[in-house]
């Protein structure tokens, strides 16, 4: 049987996290209050919407639906020019390394993202070659840590949950993929994600003999 390998997008492929954060920082400032990079922690992995209920409830705002719909159009609008000009230097630290080794074996790649914006950043960063799979916000409904985005992907790659590796940034992501069955790998600190069975800083800590342990 072979190993199926789901990755997360943000925090794990590419760091997206500044470019949310200057978006929702200026959406907040216009609303007249502050947003911290402490507070964006909170917002990893998260959904859109969630993440606006959060910022309304931090700078204590009541919105109507018409005002909430709008805003949240206005935040991934910034976002999105923001991303605009991301290419390839943006891949993390030896993505490229993992990704060309699991090619070169032939195992099956999704990307497990909470994301709707996954597919542009993917193009812009020239790896959609890379996925035989992608699964993200746009096909999702219950966000992390509930593993449907990871229970479909591995679905999809035609892989049973318990032969799928999954690589996480977000606490949420980690819980998720234990969730699924799956073996969660975090891509942070140890401390942080503390639930995950095995924690790399970033890729570059990874080495072939790990890898190779995971192929079987
Ligand atoms: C998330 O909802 C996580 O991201 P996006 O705003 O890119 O859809």
């Amino acid at each position: 049987n072979k190993t199926g390998f789901i990755f997360d997008l943000d925090g794990v492929i590419v760091d997206t996290a500044k470019y949310h954060y200057l978006a929702w920082r200026k959406l907040a400032n216009e609303l007249g209050f502050e947003f911290t990079q402490e507070q964006n922690e909170l917002f990893k992995g998260v959904s859109r919407k969630r993440c606006l209920e959060i910022l309304l409830e931090i700078g204590n705002i009541k919105a109507s639906q018409e005002q909430f719909s709008r805003w949240l159009v206005e935040k991934n609008e910034d976002y999105l020019s923001l991303i605009e000009e991301m290419d390839e230097s943006e891949i993390l630290p030896d993505v490229l390394k993992v990704l060309q080794f699991l090619k070169k074996h032939n195992m099956p790649i999704a990307l497990g993202s909470a994301s709707k914006n996954a597919r542009p950043i993917l193009e812009k960063v020239k790896l959609m070659d890379y996925f035989d799979v992608i699964v993200d916000g746009t096909h999702v409904a219950k966000a992390k840590p509930d593993p449907e985005v990871f229970l479909i992907a591995a679905k999809q790659l035609g892989v049973p949950p318990k032969d799928c590796v999954v690589f996480e940034d977000a606490v949420a992501g980690i819980e998720a993929a234990n969730n699924a069955g799956m073996l969660s790998i975090g891509i942070g600190e140890e401390k942080v994600l503390s639930e995950a069975k095995f924690v790399f800083t970033n890729f570059t800590k990874m080495d072939d003999k790990f890898l190779n342990r995971l192929l079987e």
